[in-house]
């Protein structure tokens, strides 16, 4: 007689005992094929996977419980029900409610069709995957295994999410927080080490008076205690012969990726109204230092992001054409192109025309300006990262400008209070393990 195929979406990041149980259950109704969850289809709901696909794919092909393995491109069973018609699904009965309850309703829909059955063993208790996963970012966050993570969330993700950070408490706030939106868990995927943000923190102007060293020892501050991805603002890189030092302490304090900018001179932030005196270096100069850092990384997932000023100089769409197809031969990642305009359309109109490039590299967008963009009108046009440049440092300072305030016009701190947290949260919000 036929075997009968029972069919097991699986996801299998931390395996553990309650996996296990499940396939052992699935393998008693028949055959079983495991539908595991690609990269890609996992980050549309939570955080990408620790473990790529091809990784997991290795270790559950080999539990004795399981025939084969295939690949499950959405969160959404049908599509791979249609091809296997299974006799049966297994799942644990902690999808009736959460993220998975459409998935789970779309399953038993589909099923009917062949009158298969689904299977709901009880959820195995006490297994906490969100314990296992602290652990584990204490392991992703090493510095070897965060700089390629930046590489996995653009391979995986619509769109990579980073927000600026100019201390390691806005690191934690960048690293822990989340909004739940549709069933959907959105969250930042890293951080950007600003020039203008580390600078004004620390009282300087954002002309690379801030030296590299203390921009990286500010780094450092948030790589401590944070494990996700962080993208460093180098200005212009400063002089190509010392690059390679740069990038030296860059990969080994974990970063993911350099921002370096095609601009030469006394460095002016771009968002400045007069331009005058800023120059824009010569593009085959500025390919040898995107070569230079290639030729130096340790980790091909360091990524090098060559970012062009054209627009921010008035120099129009050719030359920021003709600038990207250069950067693009040197060895970039990807292409920064900067605007201060209030709309997009400079820069979709740029993206449009590098698209049909065969030297075309995915985009980066920074809305500091244009900031009524939403992130599904960047991914339609080709972005593949954003960043929020400099928010949380404008948010902080007129809180802390009016809490100071406040203080003045009282000659108490009383009235201050209704607008700051309690000193319990703060002293609660760092733990002491
Ligand atoms: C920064 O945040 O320092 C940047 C972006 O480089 S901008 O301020 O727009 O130049
Ligand atoms: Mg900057």
């Amino acid at each position: 007689m036929k075997k009968k195929i029972v069919y097991v979406g699986l996801s299998a990041d931390i395996l553990h005992k309650g996996h296990i149980n499940i396939l052992k259950i699935a393998n008693k109704y028949g055959e079983v094929c495991v539908g595991l969850l690609t990269d890609q289809a996992i980050a549309t709901y939570k955080n990408i996977p620790y473990l790529d696909y091809k990784k997991r794919k290795v270790v559950i092909e080999n539990i004795k419980y399981v025939k084969k393995v295939i690949p499950q491109k959405t969160l959404d069973y049908v599509e791979n029900l249609n091809i296997i018609k299974p006799d049966f699904v297994v799942h644990g009965d902690d999808w009736k409610t959460g993220v998975q309850k459409k998935t789970r309703e779309r399953v038993i829909k589909t099923l009917k069709k062949w009158s298969g059955k689904l299977i709901e063993p009880s959820y195995t208790k006490n297994i906490s995957s969100t314990s296992i996963k602290k652990e584990m970012s204490n392991i992703i966050s090493l510095p070897k295994n965060r700089v390629s993570r930046l590489k996995r969330l653009i391979n995986s993700k619509d769109i990579v999410r980073i927000l600026e950070s100019h201390n390691a408490l806005t690191g934690m706030i960048i690293d822990k927080i989340n909004v739940v939106k549709k069933n959907k868990v959105f969250d930042f995927d890293g951080m950007w080490s600003s020039s203008l943000t580390d600078s004004a923190t620390k009282g300087l102007p954002d002309n690379s008076s801030l030296s590299f060293s203390a921009r990286i020892s500010s780094l450092q501050d948030m790589m401590d205690v944070t494990s996700k991805p962080l993208v460093f603002d180098a200005d212009n890189g400063g002089q190509i012969e010392h690059l390679s030092f740069l990038i030296r302490s860059l990969e080994r304090s974990g970063v993911s990726a350099i921002i370096m900018e095609d601009k030469i001179g006394l460095k002016k932030n771009s968002l400045f109204k007069n331009q005058s005196g800023t120059k824009q270096d010569n593009p085959s100069h500025f390919a040898k230092k995107i070569k230079k850092i290639c030729a130096t990384r340790q980790s091909e997932d360091f990524m090098v992001i060559a970012r062009i000023e054209s627009f921010i100089l008035n120099k129009g769409i050719k030359d920021a054409l003709k600038r990207a197809e250069i950067y693009s031969k040197a060895g970039a990642d990807a292409i920064l192109i900067h605007s201060k305009e209030k709309t997009p359309a400079q820069i979709f109109s740029f993206a449009k025309e590098f698209k049909k490039s065969k030297n075309f590299i995915p985009l980066v967008s920074v809305p500091s300006t244009y900031s009524k963009v939403y992130e599904k009108e960047l991914i339609r046009n080709g972005f593949r990262i954003v960043i929020y440049a400099n928010q949380l440092l404008r948010a902080a300072y007129p809180a802390m400008e009016k809490t100071a305030k406040t203080i003045l016009k009282n000659s108490r701190a009383y009235e201050a209070d209704k607008n700051i947290i309690p000193i319990k949260e703060i002293i609660n919000l760092i733990k002491n393990d």
